[in-house]
């Protein structure tokens, strides 16, 4: 089933969804009252900073996205770099 709201990073002029594999991990690290997850991403580890909503790569901080939890339906560039028609 689709979940009602998912989480966004930051692109240009818009915002791409996280997969779905990373989403769930996302979900349960923010729900269970983490204030921040490292994860794998592509091969490289993420962190993804709930208190300031941002999320940069662990080894080289100075690309900061910002992210969001927003409805599914919310205006978006694609999945995961993966882009919509
Ligand atoms: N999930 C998948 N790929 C990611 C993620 C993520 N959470 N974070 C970074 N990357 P950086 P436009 C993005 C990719 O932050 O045209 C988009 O998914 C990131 O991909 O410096 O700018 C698109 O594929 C980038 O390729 O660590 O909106 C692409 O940018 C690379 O990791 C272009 O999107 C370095 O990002």
């Amino acid at each position: 089933t689709t979940p009602r709201h998912v989480w966004y990073y930051e692109g240009r002029g818009g915002w791409w969804q996280y997969d779905q594999r990373t989403n769930t991990d996302l979900d349960a690290a923010f729900m269970n009252g983490q204030r921040n997850i490292d994860l794998l991403i592509a091969g490289f580890v993420y962190v993804i900073d709930f208190e300031n909503m941002l999320q940069y790569r662990q080894n080289e901080t100075q690309r900061r996205r910002r992210i969001k939890y927003d409805l599914v339906t919310a205006p978006k560039k694609g999945v995961a770099g993966l882009k919509l028609n």
